[in-house]
């Protein structure tokens, strides 16, 4: 696992858009994401089963994101995981092959410099600045995303992956995407708290 900054530049997000400052395992741990490593030899599953086991995640999946394995909803199924969302449920993916970025939401900063005031004392750029974090995600890397947190997924050149998604319940994954609301939904503003909290 690799981490940093996300440049913000325009353009195809499967390139790399390293800004060339990198984020360390414990400012992803301040967030409440973690990752691991399990190599991908025989006895993966069996880690992956104690994982389970030990959060109680009673179900699991296998996804190929490419074109064959999505067919005529490939377009939009990679717009949608593209786009900025949190899930009520923590979502954990184990990669089987390929490689991918997994960009979480960094903490949000008070702007540096006051900004101008307009002529009715409305500050022009006061909105607080919380940037992108990529987390480059490979075959045998396990990313744990904590219930609230904004991010997106896109995969990289390779244009392949296959991943494993574990489940508490049923297979059910609702996206919430970004908006004035999903700021007040109880599961943003109890891990904004939490990542507070741990701060
Ligand atoms: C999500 O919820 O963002 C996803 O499941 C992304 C695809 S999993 C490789
Ligand atoms: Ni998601």
């Amino acid at each position: 696992m690799r981490a940093y900054y996300f440049d913000n530049l325009p353009g195809d997000p499967r390139l790399p858009h390293d800004s060339a400052r990198p984020v360390t395992s414990e400012h992803l741990k301040s967030l409440n994401v973690e990752t691991w490593h399990i190599p991908l030899t025989d006895d993966y599953e069996d880690k992956i089963d104690a994982i389970a086991r030990e959060r109680e995640y009673k179900n699991r999946d296998t996804i190929n994101v490419t074109k064959e394995g999505f067919g005529d909803a490939y377009e939009e199924k990679i717009k949608m995981f593209f786009q900025e969302h949190l899930h009520e449920d923590e979502e954990i993916r184990y990669l089987i092959s390929g490689s991918c970025y997994f960009d979480v939401r960094g903490k949000a900063h008070k702007p540096k410099f006051k900004s101008k005031q307009t002529q009715d004392n409305v500050p022009l750029i006061e909105a607080p600045s919380d940037s992108w974090i990529r987390v480059v995600i490979s075959a045998g890397d396990l990313i744990v995303l904590p219930p609230g947190i904004y991010h997106r997924f896109t995969l990289d050149e390779g244009n392949k992956v296959e991943a494993m998604r574990l489940f508490k319940d049923a297979p059910k994954w609702a996206a919430i995407n970004r908006s004035p609301e999903s700021d007040l939904n109880e599961h943003r503003v109890g891990y904004l708290k939490s990542i507070s909290q741990a701060a």
